[in-house]
């Protein structure tokens, strides 16, 4: 080896140890995510690159990370939960799962998303919005000769047999939210009674909240219930998928952000959770994984072509409600007994 390239190496172990050193000195964080991967992901990496915290994260759906909160609550492994439905993360403050945090960040928010701060008693704040709604395939629809649904109560065709797919609500934050918009139409024994004429149209309960709409996007099946911001998703990522909102009104979710009780890595959890929400961390979803829920930080660009929110007929769902752990637990209970469990 010459001098010059010893020399070389030298300084590169040396850059190494310093790359090392940082890295420790900085420490790590546990991350538990629950909007889509892609998306996780480019949190991962930016936030490593911004702050030099190593982030090991598990993608999971609202419905399953708060069953893993549960699981965990007395060895606590993450110490933040990102996105997902706003119901189980008002759920895990209501059960002591989470801690209060006042961010410095929250005047920068929409008022929306600091009302989820302030129901939960400062446990946990609302990172984006979306809205509830309908996918559906085009070629396939006009393959079947169906019309595009537009009202909830078109999905009860029977032209519709075997042509809708849903989540699971135990699973699915999605879901859940769907089953409490339709209670918050209709009441809750004509909310029930819809989902059971629903059931012989819906092929299949998926377990991820945008399990259906990619099944409609890959043609297998003709409609979904969905956010429309993710059919929006698939129509920019160029398959035949359109979306309509129910012209009866519908619901919508406040995506959150929680930190974990007994974080072992609390300070990198305040840390994270206040970048999350700057205007640069919240575009991430658009521009690395062409996510288009609204970002909850007002100086936060909508992304191009996202659904136009002021446009649809938005319930006033009802967060206090619907985020307690008793609703929905009892909810979840009547659609297994009633709905879950029937033949198909
Ligand atoms: O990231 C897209 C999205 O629809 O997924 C999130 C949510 O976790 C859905 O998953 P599950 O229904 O499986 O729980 C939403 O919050 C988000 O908008």
């Amino acid at each position: 080896m010459k001098i010059r390239d010893i020399g070389f190496s030298i300084a590169v172990a040396a850059a190494a140890l310093m790359a090392t050193t940082r890295v420790e000195a900085q420490g790590q964080l546990n991350l538990y995510c629950s909007v889509q991967v892609e998306w996780c992901q480019a949190i991962v990496t930016n936030f490593q690159k911004a702050t030099g915290i190593v982030v090991n994260m598990t993608q999971r759906g609202s419905g399953e990370n708060l069953a893993q909160l549960r699981a965990e609550a007395q060895n606590p492994r993450a110490d933040v939960w990102f996105g997902g439905t706003g119901d189980p993360h008002l759920v895990a403050a209501e059960e002591n799962l989470t801690i209060a945090y006042k961010s410095p960040m929250l005047n920068q928010l929409h008022l929306w998303a600091v009302r989820q701060h302030e129901v939960s008693k400062g446990r946990t704040v609302g990172v984006y919005f979306g809205a509830v709604g309908f996918g559906f395939n085009t070629e396939l629809l006009a393959k079947k000769k169906l019309a595009k649904p537009a009202c909830w109560a078109d999905l009860l065709k029977p032209g519709y047999k075997g042509e809708i797919q849903m989540a699971n609500p135990n699973s699915s934050g999605t879901a859940y939210v769907i089953i409490a918009t339709l209670v918050q139409l209709w009441g809750e024994e004509q909310a029930m009674a819809y989902l059971k004429k629903l059931h012989p149209n819906v092929n299949a309960y998926a377990r991820t909240g945008t399990g259906p709409i990619k099944a409609v996007a890959r043609g297998e099946t003709a409609v979904s219930l969905s956010f429309v911001h993710d059919a929006v998703t698939e129509t920019n990522a160029g398959f035949p998928v359109g979306w309509a909102t129910p012209c009866e009104g519908t619901g919508y979710e406040i995506g959150s952000m929680s930190i974990v009780k007994g974080s072992r890595n609390l300070a990198n959890a305040k840390k994270f959770y206040d970048w999350a929400l700057t205007p640069d961390a919240q575009k991430l979803g658009f521009d690395a994984a062409g996510q288009l829920q609204m970002p909850t930080n007002k100086s936060a660009p909508l992304p191009p072509n996202a659904p136009d929110l002021t446009k649809i007929k938005l319930i006033d769902y009802d967060v206090v409600k619907y985020g307690n752990t008793h609703e929905r637990k009892r909810l979840l209970g009547r659609w297994d007994t009633e709905i879950g469990s029937l033949p198909r």
